[in-house]
C-alpha cells in the first residue's frame, strides 16, 4: 500500500534544484511520485513502505548536497 510523505527539503535555490531533487527521489525504488516545491522548501513523496523507507528518501536529498528532514 503506498503511503505519502512530506520531507522539508533545504538549500534549493533554483528551477535546477528542484529537478535535481525530483530525480534523485524518483529514482529510489519504491517512490512512484515526487512533487517537489521551491517556494515551500518541501518535497511530497508518493512511495511504498514495503520497498523505501523515509529514512531512504532524507538520505538521497542530502547526498545530493541538500538538507532534508521531516
Ligand atoms: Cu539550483
Amino acid at each position: 500500500m503506498e503511503t505519502t510523505t512530506q520531507l522539508n527539503v533545504g538549500g534549493m535555490t533554483c528551477g535546477g534544484c528542484v529537478a535535481s531533487v525530483t530525480r534523485v527521489l524518483k529514482q529510489i525504488q519504491g517512490v512512484s511520485d515526487a512533487d517537489v516545491s521551491l517556494e515551500a522548501g518541501r518535497a511530497v513523496v508518493r512511495f511504498d513502505p514495503d520497498r523505501t523507507t523515509v529514512d531512504a528518501l532524507l538520505s538521497a536529498v542530502e547526498r545530493a548536497g541538500f538538507t532534508a528532514s521531516l
